[in-house]
């Protein structure tokens, strides 16, 4: 395969491991620990691993030696910069474990773990794609890990290749489905440990231990960049406005993180939109507001940050998309035959509901009923809420010009940022995060346990003194409605507007909406001065105490 110079010299770098994991570890058990909701159930369900103790590891004096063990890895959900990093350090660290400890890769996602696909990831292929971005070393999906059946299947190849313990990396979808795989094989006494790993560039898989899922920093740095570009490019020609869709299924962390970089005129934060029982329409007359105070001062242009899962947080686009996902889970086949689906959806659903679906544009509403992904989520990056925003904007204008409340002209351009920031060579945070965490992980297997999470914080300090340890899985798990019934799945991190982030973000945005403050961060720096190279996000720092 030919290499770019940049591929050639990435290469060569080589991860900081917490120093903790340099040498032979012993596992330090904290207090038993408790689901963050719903207790009760929770522990119902998972009989065999609730109520496990958080992990630390700590320097064992005596090294330490584990024999040769074989190892299942899963690539699970959408690409996140870092993942080839994360299986590198795992097959790092049980090779540390014992020089003939094997590595095998499932092909594709869950799927090749049910279907019996994989390969076997030996030094040569590992050293191909170390420090580089995307999943392609064996690929990923989005196939759910659910039925007993598909344990059953997966234990089979586990069984033949010998396989020990399995990695799943994958967001909070998949590593509640990891979990429920744990409590099973342990239940049925299978022999087989599985851990996963916090991948996501969404941001909202985090809590106290998990400080932030990989992925999110380099994905947000190179959206960054580019609405750093456009800035530049708007304040030389004065006469767009941007509205700049960026990824993130539910929560906003993308969006604000873009903001706290680039410092835009305008950044919607889905989780505020739904505090304050916002409309479509107040969203559209705040924009619409903010683009005139900018005209009145001869400002013609700016820039619009929309979190893409913002249509699922307006509180009545929240209730008509929940009765639809009941509705459609429930009446798929019949859905799937009828004609006019538009007015088959409005007879069928509430009176109340109806009347929302009935007023959305056809796109949208045609958007909103398309196919769920696996895990029962709309899929809202195919939801053109940029346009529709735009185009709201655009009407919301043309009255005020009326009123004599608006002098202009309002042009605006759209984008959509997600898939160019998902496979991006990861950051030296994430290249030395995400190798991190799969040496971790080899840790955890090799100290016995199941249903952990590999956990790696302390992360606003030099990667150096990173800690290192492992939390439960079924602490992060609440009960909540998919497909139209109640499940454990691990709780969403969304946006907290009392946390610093966002009140950082509010304390700024007046000014910023109606000056032009913007910043260029321009592209991510692999190699140069630390404080340009190895800065963590916004988020973390602010989250992590930084004023
Ligand atoms: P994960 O939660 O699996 O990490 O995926 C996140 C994400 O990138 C979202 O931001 C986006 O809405 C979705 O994946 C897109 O999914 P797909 O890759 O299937 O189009």
């Amino acid at each position: 395969m030919k290499k770019s110079a940049l591929q050639k010299a990435r290469a060569a770098y080589q991860p900081k491991l917490p120093i903790v994991l340099t040498g032979a570890v012993k596992a330090v058990e904290g207090n038993p620990t408790e689901s963050v909701a719903d207790q009760e159930e929770i522990k119902k369900l998972f009989p065999n691993t609730y109520g496990l103790p958080e992990l630390k590891f700590e320097k064992e004096a005596n090294p330490v030696h584990g024999s040769a063990i074989n190892v299942g890895v899963i690539l699970s959900g959408g690409q996140a910069p870092g993942g080839h990093n994360v299986i590198s350090g795992l097959f790092d660290g049980i090779k540390k474990i014992h020089k003939d400890s094997r590595l095998y890769g499932f092909l594709m996602g869950p799927g090749g773990f049910v279907d019996h696909k994989y390969m076997e990831l030996t030094a040569d292929i590992i050293d191909e794609y170390r420090n580089t971005g995307g999943f392609d070393i064996i690929g990923s999906g989005r196939t759910k890990l659910e039925t007993q059946e598909q344990f059953d299947k997966g234990l089979e190849i586990l069984k033949e290749l010998n396989i020990k313990a399995l990695v799943i990396i994958g967001g909070d979808d998949s590593n509640t489905n990891a979990a429920i795989l744990a409590e099973y094989y342990k239940a049925i006494n299978a022999g087989v440990q599985v851990i996963g790993c916090p991948k996501t560039i969404d941001g909202d898989l985090k809590n106290g231990l998990i400080e932030t899922s990989f992925g999110f920093d380099t994905a947000t740095k190179v959206y960054s960049e580019v609405i750093g570009n456009i800035q530049r490019d708007c304040n030389s020609a004065k006469k767009y406005w941007h509205f700049i869709k960026l990824m993130g299924r539910s929560a906003s962390h993308i969006a604000l993180e873009c903001a706290l970089q680039t410092q835009p005129n305008i950044c919607i934060i889905s989780e505020e939109v739904e505090a304050k029982n916002m409309t479509l329409q107040d969203v559209v007359n705040y924009i619409a507001d903010v683009v005139a105070a900018r005209a009145a001062k001869g400002d013609g242009y700016g820039t619009v940050l929309i979190p893409e899962g913002l249509i699922e947080f307006i509180p009545a686009m929240k209730k008509l998309i929940a009765e639809l996902n009941d509705f459609l889970a429930h009446n798929a086949n019949e859905f799937a035959e009828v004609e006019n689906k538009r007015q088959y959806i409005i007879d069928h659903i509430s009176k109340e509901n109806a009347e929302i679906y009935a007023s959305l544009p056809e796109g949208v509403a045609r958007q909103l009923t398309l196919d769920r992904d696996p895990h029962g989520n709309v899929q809202v990056s195919l939801i053109e809420t940029e346009k529709l925003l735009g185009e709201m904007v655009g009407r919301r204008l043309a009255e005020m010009k009326q009123d004599g409340k608006f002098v202009g002209k309002f042009s605006a351009l759209y984008h959509f940022f997600g898939y160019e920031g998902r496979c991006a060579d990861p950051s030296n945070f994430d290249a030395d995060y995400c190798y991190a965490l799969g040496f971790n992980a080899a840790c955890l297997i090799n100290a016995g346990v199941t249903g952990y999470m590999s956990s790696v914080r302390n992360l606003t300090n030099p990667s150096v003194q990173w800690v290192a340890g492992g939390i439960p899985v079924t602490m992060m798990m609440n009960m909540e409605r998919r497909h139209g019934e109640m499940k454990p799945v691990i709780q969403k991190a969304l946006v907290r507007l009392d946390g610093a982030p966002f009140r950082k973000y509010a304390s700024k945005r007046d000014e910023w909406a109606i000056n032009t403050s913007y910043m260029y961060p321009g592209p991510i720096q692999y190699f140069g001065p630390s404080e340009v190279c190895d800065q963590p996000s916004m988020t973390l720092r602010y989250e992590l105490g930084d004023k």
